[in-house]
């Protein structure tokens, strides 16, 4: 029987160095679950890099053992690899054009010869477990080629691929060296999806222009196929987060966190670090809300959690410093004895603890420059069992189109985020209530599991269209 392989750059588990031994952390985010009905379930299996470099043979024998009985096959990236393909050619080149911040992008060949070199070692290591009619679904940029290469000896295989960051406009694409090349690896796929309608109208208009292959109403016509393209918004699994916010652990955490802050009003920002996130941005904004608002001194906190990522790249570490200086300026400013304006935590917590800070918090405040889908507005509103609070979100989030019950900002209008975090802060709860009931029962309805129900569905819709095609 056929079965399904899920594909991504990282497997939902992180392989760590313990003491000369290897341990695995399983990853317990959404897709991860999200994508376990699928690859838990008979032969089905998941590829992709566990998140380690590993060059002894019989240590890598190993860790292939444990993770079969896990479901997953690793794939080995060299050191070299991950330099540049993970970190050169995915991060430095493939990320800012997507995220339209062309300043950050690198033109670098090697870089370029090493992600051909690792999206053919993907390749080969699905090639030891695909079967001719088996479906392959590939996650993301980093795996842009990956489709293409496996048509090419899978012809008959189903395959589909999910871009989870922007596709932006032809202008940005084009500037790339290899585009030509990176749409045609990406149309080896039946179904490509997008998490917006605007990222896949930008895409059949790139791949018009550069590839020349045209298309109507969403479906790309090929040699001698069609290849169907279209978006599906990601959920997350909405119960999980609103039952952990009124879990006895989580509430225990908000209750502490309370006393020592009395009843101020709170604003939580998670973020990876990230310059698409808009991070300096959101600082400069509350500073101006501070200065504008002498009567809220003493009464507003923002919590900022930003998770460590990428520090390798100097962008990264610039960023970092950035956000060190003026954070520090913030509460060298404005602090009191008896007040933080900001609370700043560059680490990650456990789930009970974000729960915790959605839960506790009474206004989230997501603003980044520009993000693929963004999940972290989502879990806010889903752990607001109370049903108060405000999502302040930003336009440029792929979240905003779903969610128009937001306040929605312009993360470049510094004025415009000021005025909504003031707005947020005095809104009625009546309007809170009905803003968040509002976008939690469209959340509700289309949850993570939703969505793989939602694209596992069209890929066979999809292989049936092709086969009435081709019989005709
Ligand atoms: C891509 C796209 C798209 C964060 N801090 C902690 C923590 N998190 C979790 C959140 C959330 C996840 O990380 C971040 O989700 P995002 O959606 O913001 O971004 P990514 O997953 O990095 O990236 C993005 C997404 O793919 C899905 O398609 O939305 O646009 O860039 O789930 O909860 N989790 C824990 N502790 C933390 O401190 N436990």
């Amino acid at each position: 029987m056929a079965k399904t392989i899920i594909v991504s750059n990282r497997l939902p588990i992180s392989l760590r160095h313990r003491n000369g031994r290897f341990e695995f952390k399983p990853s317990a985010g959404g897709l991860a679950t999200g994508l376990g009905s699928i690859y838990k379930s008979g032969e089905n299996i998941w590829i992709g890099w566990p998140g380690n470099t590993v060059e002894d043979p019989e240590q890598r024998a190993e860790i292939i053992l444990e993770l079969h009985d896990l479901k997953m096959a690793p794939v080995f990236l060299t050191r070299e690899d991950v330099e540049q393909f993970y970190e050169g050619f995915s991060n430095e080149t493939l990320w800012p054009a997507f995220h339209y911040f062309t300043q950050y992008m690198t033109y670098n060949p090697d870089h370029w010869e090493a992600y051909v070199r690792v999206n053919q070692k993907f390749c080969d290591a699905i090639l030891k477990k695909a079967d001719a009619d088996d479906t392959i679904w590939v996650h993301d940029y980093q795996l842009l080629l990956l489709p293409q290469m496996l048509r090419e000896v899978l012809p008959n295989a189903t395959i589909a691929f999910f871009q989870h960051i922007p596709f932006p406009s032809y202008e940005i694409i084009r500037m790339i060296p290899w585009r030509k090349q990176l749409l045609e690896g990406v149309c080896g796929a039946d179904l490509i999806g997008f998490h917006t309608y605007d990222d896949m109208r930008h895409f059949l208009s790139a791949v018009g222009r550069i590839t020349g292959l045209s298309s109507e109403s969403g479906y790309i016509q090929a040699e001698n196929r069609i290849i169907n393209v279209d978006s599906f918004p990601m959920g997350i699994d909405y119960d999980k987060f609103a039952k952990q916010a009124k879990s006895r652990k989580t509430q225990r955490i908000v209750q502490d966190f309370r006393k020592q802050v009395g009843d101020q009003k709170l604003i939580i920002t998670i973020d990876r670090l990230d310059y698409s996130k808009g991070i300096p941005q959101r600082l400069h904004a509350f500073t101006k809300l501070l200065q504008d608002h002498k009567e809220l001194h003493g009464k507003v906190s923002m919590i900022m959690v930003v998770v460590p990522s990428r520090d390798k790249v100097q962008s990264y570490k610039e960023l970092r410093e950035e956000i060190d200086l003026l954070v520090g300026r913030i509460n060298s400013e404005y602090s009191t004895l008896n007040w933080v304006p900001v609370h700043y935590f560059y680490r990650s917590f456990p789930f009970e603890e974000l729960s915790a800070f959605y839960n506790m918090s009474d206004i989230a405040l997501v603003t980044p420059l520009r993000d693929g889908m963004n999940l972290v507005c989502k879990e806010y509103v889903a752990s607001r069992t109370d049903q108060t609070g405000v999502l302040i979100l930003s336009e440029m989030a792929g979240a905003s189109k779903e969610l128009q019950d937001a306040v929605l900002v312009n993360p470049n209008n510094q004025q415009g985020v000021v005025d909504a975090i003031y707005d947020a802060l005095t809104m009625d709860p009546k309007e809170q209530k009905e803003r968040i009931a509002s976008l939690q029962s469209s959340l509700k309805k289309y949850d993570i599991f939703q969505w793989v129900k939602v694209f596992m569905d069209r890929i066979e819709h999809v292989k049936e269209k092709q086969a009435e095609l081709t019989s005709k």
